[in-house]
């Protein structure tokens, strides 16, 4: 895939708000929040879009939604409530073709999203 503003995030060529990170994951927060709370998960494997995972790929989608619980539960907002989301592709609203899970947290979130 071709590199994106994560991947040099994930290498540290350009700043980013980095709040979680374990040997998989980097999380940092999104530039144009929608909550109080707006995080993106990603990993430092790349892949594009949801799509392109594949079976191999099972732990690492895994480990994104495992590290956003961490983190929800980490910072105090677990139990209040948040929001996993993953854009894939034109329609989803997907800009940046690393893929990504948003957590947003901090308000009450409308149902459905727009
Ligand atoms: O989400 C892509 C998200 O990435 C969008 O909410 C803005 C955010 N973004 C874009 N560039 C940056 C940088 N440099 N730091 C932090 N956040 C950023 P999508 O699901 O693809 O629409």
């Amino acid at each position: 895939m071709n590199d994106t503003i994560f991947g040099k995030i994930i290498r540290r060529e350009i700043p980013a708000d980095i709040v979680y990170e374990n040997a998989d994951v980097l999380a940092f927060r999104d530039l144009n929040p929608q909550a109080p709370v707006h995080v993106l998960f990603v990993p430092k494997r790349p892949l594009a879009t949801l799509n392109d995972a594949a079976p191999g790929d099972a732990a690492l989608l895994g480990k994104l939604l495992l590290g956003a619980a961490e983190y929800a539960k980490r910072e105090g907002f677990a139990e209040q409530g948040y929001r996993t989301v993953i854009n894939c592709n034109e329609d989803g609203g997907q800009t940046v073709f690393h893929l990504h899970v948003h957590l947003l947290a901090g308000r009450r979130l409308h149902w459905p999203p727009g």
